[in-house]
């Protein structure tokens, strides 16, 4: 068999496609990806899919694909297509919504459906080539959909993504109109990677507001699985920038450069022309210093490397107006015969030839208004070897958080920035301690140990995925034959059988659930458990051969009987101990509300802001449960509710009644979807019967043996289960 493989998913393949026809070459053109996955790919097994880079006709498909062989699987785009899912959706609107610097939205739904598309295109395109085993490493905002459409395919592999950019504060998130879409897919990832903290809390907090999905701080429950969250601040190869400087003509620049500035001091500047970038916001500064400190008017020079980006689409076109613009204005007014103060170069320069500029640079200015990380910050440290430098950063860089030593800076705040450079002018030589502190960060977390960390996290990840319970396969997990004696089911309604609905008028079952139970009770015992009324339940399983359990637990109707006289219970400690409090609580939490039952009272909080609601219903727990210590009644925290009602009647004491009362039976097979419905699996699975099967539906987080996603996935379970043993009981001798 073949060694399992690490399968890397970009929108670019690390290459360059040239050529024409049945004729067509590859330029090696690896970005910082690829070089810090190079290390990686030494190791094991890789393949790398992605697009070309240039527009393929279909016919000559073949031909590329085959030139491309050796470095990676192409996936080509339609020139149109590839127009709406990149310039558009992805850098006119997530780019600059994810860097906060969105004005007003523009929502092209052409262009939305043209990103599906092309997610969809490269997940067809993995799908081909992933194995059981293999690893997937999704990168990037441009394939956010990925990881779902590959969870869906159940390609039995580890799924990881990495976001490059920052995620934005909920606030900004929730602007984005296809939000729920592009969280759900990057949720598809057994682990999702981000530069900082900030960021997996931010997309914590929209997986909250968004979704309403709950979550621990590094994990989040999803139906089928369990999605990490993982910091892994990218890194660069300190080795390789250090032997640029080694290559003859960096030398010699190097060289060039020095006798050049011999008498100046160089701020840098390296950039991709992008407006995140805070390029003109550098200049400003840069300008602003020059006026107030005239004396060094003719001994500082600022070199602005500026690589072209993006240039089809609009901003960066005006973009580079701006920054030429102001580059002329800031040289026309303080250059002289000899003394240029800015050296602006709009081109992107091979990155060995970078290193010489790092190495020359007193200062560098690196002002993003928000960046993921910012390689620039990382490679400055590393090219300059033993000799320390000024790092000025912008504090809204990813990298600011991992380079304890560099000058933070706000780039909106222009004034200040120019003191800071004022000031780091005047001491370049006091610079060692606060160098060392950033040297020892970036020649430790290498872009070698950037991408191991994440791969072992996300093994990790996918093998704890593993453990917990296992999804329900009713028709093969269990005896092909009917039980004897009777089978006994024992199912939760809302939430189980049906989907909540928020409206009580709309819960009634549909067909299938009313056709399942049906066929069920010709095989075996079955109970429903529901909160709702007996009228209710009722109307709606009235003429079924079933029993029916009022008001979660409240009283029992057995199959073929008339509903038993309700309870008669004293409820004065719930009238005067709970209600009180929870009218406090209904006061003081807005959107939140009270129902009383004819046992119980319950807090609903569903509507209410969940952050605060978490907040309330832990302290109303806490607060409950110490009100009533002594005293007969329990106390329930579940899904978005808090319910007080009499120990002795609740889901879990009917299920110990419904249990006893079929000692007979060897086989128990009990339903929830609650984590107050775990109550009941206990109960189950101590009952010692041969076979138990409890199974929670809405993930594998949980103390039940099964689970299933959905109540859909429950009838569907339940249905084969029918079918098998009819079957079998068809074919059994007379
Ligand atoms: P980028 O936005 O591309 O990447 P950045 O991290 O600054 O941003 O990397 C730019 C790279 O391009 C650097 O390696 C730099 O040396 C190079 N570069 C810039 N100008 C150049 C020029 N004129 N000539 C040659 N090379 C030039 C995204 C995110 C970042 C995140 C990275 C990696 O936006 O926040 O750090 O991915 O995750």
């Amino acid at each position: 068999m073949a060694e399992p493989k690490l399968i890397v998913v970009s929108v670019r393949l690390p290459v360059r496609l040239e050529g024409g026809g049945s004729d067509w070459h590859v330029a090696a053109s690896p970005g910082g990806l690829a070089t810090a996955l190079r290390a990686v790919a030494e190791r094991r097994s890789f393949t790398w899919v992605g697009w070309p880079g240039i527009d393929v006709p279909y016919q000559h498909q073949p031909a590329a694909t085959e030139a491309l062989k050796e470095y990676g699987v192409p996936v080509f785009l339609d020139h149109d297509v590839y127009q709406g899912f990149y310039e558009q959706f992805s850098n006119r609107l997530i780019w600059p919504l994810f860097h906060n610097t969105s004005g007003r939205l523009k929502f092209d739904r052409a262009a939305w459906y043209q990103f599906t598309d092309v997610n969809e295109q490269f997940a067809a395109a993995v799908r081909r080539v992933a194995r059981p085993g293999d690893t997937i490493w999704v990168h990037d905002y441009q394939l956010a959909l990925l990881p779902q459409m590959l969870r869906a395919s159940k390609l039995e592999c580890p799924i990881g993504f990495f976001l490059h950019i920052p995620f934005p504060s909920h606030e900004t998130y929730r602007t984005l109109p296809a939000r729920e879409e592009i969280l759900h897919g990057m949720l598809g990832a057994d682990l999702i990677g981000f530069h900082t903290y900030e960021y997996a809390q931010q997309f914590r907090s929209s997986c909250l507001r968004v979704l309403g999905l709950e979550s621990e701080r590094e994990t989040i429950a999803l139906p089928g699985h369990l999605a990490h969250l993982g910091v892994h601040p990218i890194g660069v190869d300190p080795e390789e920038i250090a032997a640029f400087s080694q290559l003859p003509e960096v030398r010699d620049q190097f060289e060039g450069l020095r006798s050049r500035f011999r008498t100046k001091k160089v701020i840098l500047g390296v950039d991709r022309l992008d407006y995140t970038k805070g390029i003109p916001e550098k200049l400003l500064a840069f300008e602003e210093f020059l006026g107030r400190n005239p004396q060094w008017q003719t001994k500082v020079v600022l070199v602005q490397v500026a690589s072209p980006s993006r240039m089809g689409v609009l901003e960066y076109r005006e973009l580079k107006r701006e920054v030429d613009e102001l580059v002329g204005r800031i040289n026309g007014r303080y250059g002289t015969f000899n003394h240029t103060p800015i050296v602006y170069i709009n081109q992107t320069i091979p990155r060995s030839h970078l290193s010489a500029l790092y190495r020359i640079a007193d200062i560098a200015f690196v002002t993003p208004l928000r960046d993921g990380m910012n390689l620039v910050a990382l490679e400055y440290v590393a090219a300059r070897g033993d000799q320390p430098g000024i790092l000025v950063l912008s504090e809204f860089a990813g990298a600011a958080s991992c380079l304890a030593g560099s000058r933070l800076v706000n780039p909106h705040n222009i004034s200040l920035m120019a003191d800071v450079l004022a000031e780091s002018l005047q001491d370049t030589d006091a610079a060692e301690a606060e160098f060392q502190q950033m040297r020892e960060f970036v020649h430790s977390n290498t872009s070698e140990v950037w991408a191991d960390r994440f791969l072992q996290q996300l093994a990790n990840a996918h093998e704890s995925h593993r453990s917990g319970a296992c999804r329900l396969q009713a028709a093969a997990d269990f005896t092909r034959h009917v039980p004897q004696p009777r089978p006994l089911f024992i199912l939760d309604y809302g939430g189980t059988l049906q989907p909540h609905v928020p409206k009580v008028s709309e819960a009634e079952p549909d067909l299938r659930v009313y056709r399942v139970l049906r066929d069920l009770a010709s095989l075996a015992s079955v109970y429903v458990i529901s909160a709702r009324s007996p009228d209710v339940l009722e109307s709606w399983f009235g003429d079924l051969p079933i029993g029916l359990v009022c008001e979660d637990g409240a009283a029992v109707k057995q199959p073929g009987t008339d509903w038993p006289d309700m309870p008669q219970i004293d409820l004065t400690e719930l009238h005067t101990l709970v209600l009180p409090v929870l009218q406090d609580f209904v006061r003081h939490t807005p959107g939140s509300k009270l129902e009383r039952r004819r046992v119980s009272l319950v807090w609903h909080y569903r509507a209410t802001d969940p952050k605060l609601a978490a907040l309330r219903a832990k302290d109303l727990y806490a607060q409950l449960e110490s009100t009533l210590r002594g005293l007969n009644f329990t106390v329930l925290a579940g899904a978005r509710f808090v319910e007080v009602r009499p120990t002795d009647i609740t889901k879990s004491s009917v299920v110990e009644q419904l249990v006893q009362a079929h000692d007979e039976t060897d086989f128990v097979f009990c339903a929830g979807n609650d984590k107050v419905d775990e109550g009941m699996f206990e109960v189950v699975m101590r009952s010692q019967r041969d076979t138990t099967i409890t199974c929670f539906v809405g993930g594998k987080d949980t103390v039940g043996q099964y689970f299933v996603e959905s109540p859909a996935e429950l009838v569907s379970e339940l249905e084969g289960l029918v079918s098998l043993w009819r079957s079998s009981m068809a074919t059994a001798p007379a």
